[in-house]
C-alpha cells in the first residue's frame, strides 16, 4: 500500500520534471521564490541580511551532472531528478550525457564545464582514477566536485552519493545467485565497462563474500563479461556466455544494460538459464517472472531519480557551505529528508537507501515509475 502511494508520487514528480524544464518554465517558477526572498531581505535584521546575501549569491549558480553515457536510460532518469530539484530552486542546470562510457569522454565534458564556470559537477564516474586531474583542475577553478552513482578515488570529490551500501549489494546479488542456481553449479557475470568504479566494487564484494562463507562454496563463478553498457555487446556478451559454458545456470548482470539486454537473449531462446541483478522495472517488467516463459524471476534497484534528486541537494548544500563533505556532516535533502556522510572503506559517502527488490508481485506496479 505503502508503494503504491509512493508510486503514485514518483509519477507526478516525474511528471513535473517533464514539464520544468531548464528555460523559462524555470524561471517562472522561481519567480515566486525570487520574490519572496527579496521581501525578507527588506525586513531582515543586519545578521540575517549577510545570511540572505550568501543565499543570493547562490542564485546566478549553475549546476552540472555528468552521466556516465548517454542513451542509457537508467542515466537519464537520474539527470531528471537531478534537474528537477535544481531547477525547481530557481538554479540553473547543465545535464551532460557523454557519448561513450568512457574516462576519455567524461574528462571532454569537464573541461568544457570548467571554461563555462559552473559552481559544482555531479559526476557519475567511468573510472576511478582516470578523472584525477580533470577533477583537480575543477577544484582549482573554485568548482565543487562530488560523485554520484560510480565514485572516483576520495581525493579527486568531496563526498559520493551512494544508491546503496556496496556490501549490501553484493550481499544481495550473490545471495541471489545462490537461490536461483538452487545454492551450487556455475554462474557468471555480465558487466557494464571493465573500469566501471560501482559495477567493479559490486563485483569484488560479491567475490569476498562468496569466500567468506561456507554456504558459497559450490558456486562458481566462470566468467565476468564485459557489454560495455551498450544494447548490442550485452547481448553478443551473453550469446557467448550461453555457448561457451553449456552448464551455466544463471547469469547475474549489475547493470540495468546488461540485464535488459540479456533478459530478452534468454527469454527469446527459451533457455533455462535464470537471470537477476539489477535492472529498471520499465525495461525489465515483459521479463519477470515465476514460470518458464519469463527469463528473470527477480531482480533488484532503488529509485534512480531520487539518486539525481540526492545529488542535487548535495551540490546545493556544498555549494552554499552547509557541509563540506566531511563524516558526520547533515543536511536536509528536501523531502527525501535527512541525511548523514558517513565514511566506508575510507571512501565518504550518502547513501540514499537500500536495494529494493522486484518480483512478479510488484513489477506492474513499478514499470510506469522508473
Ligand atoms: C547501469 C549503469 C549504472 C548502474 C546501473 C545499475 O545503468 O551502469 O552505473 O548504477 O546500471
Amino acid at each position: 500500500m505503502k508503494k503504491k502511494v509512493l508510486s503514485v508520487l514518483l509519477s507526478t514528480a516525474m511528471a513535473a520534471t517533464l514539464l520544468v524544464g531548464c528555460g523559462e518554465q524555470a524561471a517562472e517558477t522561481a519567480a515566486p521564490a525570487a520574490e519572496e526572498a527579496a521581501e525578507a531581505v527588506e525586513e531582515a535584521a543586519p545578521a540575517e541580511e549577510a545570511a540572505a546575501e550568501e543565499a543570493a549569491a547562490t542564485d546566478g549558480a549553475t549546476y552540472a551532472i555528468v552521466t556516465k553515457s548517454a542513451g542509457n536510460p537508467f542515466n537519464e532518469r537520474t539527470a531528471s531528478g537531478f534537474e528537477e530539484v535544481i531547477t525547481a530552486a530557481g538554479l540553473n542546470c547543465v545535464v551532460q550525457h557523454p557519448e561513450s562510457a568512457t574516462a576519455d569522454a567524461q574528462i571532454a565534458v569537464i573541461q568544457s564545464l570548467i571554461s563555462q564556470g559552473v559552481s559544482s559537477i555531479a559526476v557519475a564516474a567511468n573510472d576511478a582514477n582516470a578523472l584525477t586531474a580533470a577533477l583537480a583542475e575543477a577544484k582549482a577553478a573554485g568548482i565543487h566536485v562530488l560523485t554520484l552513482d560510480s565514485d572516483v578515488n576520495a581525493d579527486s570529490r568531496e563526498v559520493f552519493c551512494n544508491q546503496a551500501g556496496v556490501q549490501e549489494i553484493g550481499q544481495t546479488l550473490l545471495d541471489a545467485v545462490l537461490d536461483l542456481t538452487g545454492g551450487e553449479g556455475q554462474y557468471a557475470i555480465l558487466s557494464a565497462t571493465s573500469q566501471a568504479t560501482n559495477q567493479n566494487a559490486w563485483i569484488d564484494a560479491m567475490k569476498s563474500i562468496a569466500e567468506s562463507d561456507e554456504k558459497y562454496s559450490k558456486l562458481e563463478l566462470v566468467e565476468v563479461a564485459y557489454g560495455d553498457d551498450e544494447p548490442q555487446k550485452s547481448t553478443d556478451q551473453t550469446q557467448a556466455l550461453l555457448q561457451n559454458y553449456p552448464d551455466l545456470k544463471v547469469i547475474c548482470s549489475p547493470t540495468t544494460v546488461g540485464i535488459a539486454a540479456a533478459a530478452k537473449v534468454l527469454q527469446d531462446q527459451g533457455s533455462s538459464v535464470k537471470l537477476t541483478g539489477l535492472g529498471l522495472p520499465s525495461e525489465m517488467a515483459e521479463y519477470i517472472g515465476d514460470d518458464d516463459a519469463h527469463s528473470c524471476p527477480y531482480m533488484f534497484l532503488w529509485n534512480p531519480i531520487d539518486l539525481g534528486r540526492l545529488a542535487a541537494y548535495t551540490s546545493i548544500a556544498l555549494v552554499n557551505g552547509d557541509i563540506t563533505g566531511a563524516t558526520g556532516d547533515t543536511f536536509t535533502a528536501g523531502d527525501l529528508g535527512d541525511y548523514e556522510v558517513v565514511e566506508i572503506d575510507g571512501a565518504t559517502q550518502i547513501i540514499l537507501g537500500a536495494p529494493f527488490k522486484f518480483d512478479a508481485s510488484n513489477i506492474d506496479e513499478w514499470k510506469s515509475v522508473y
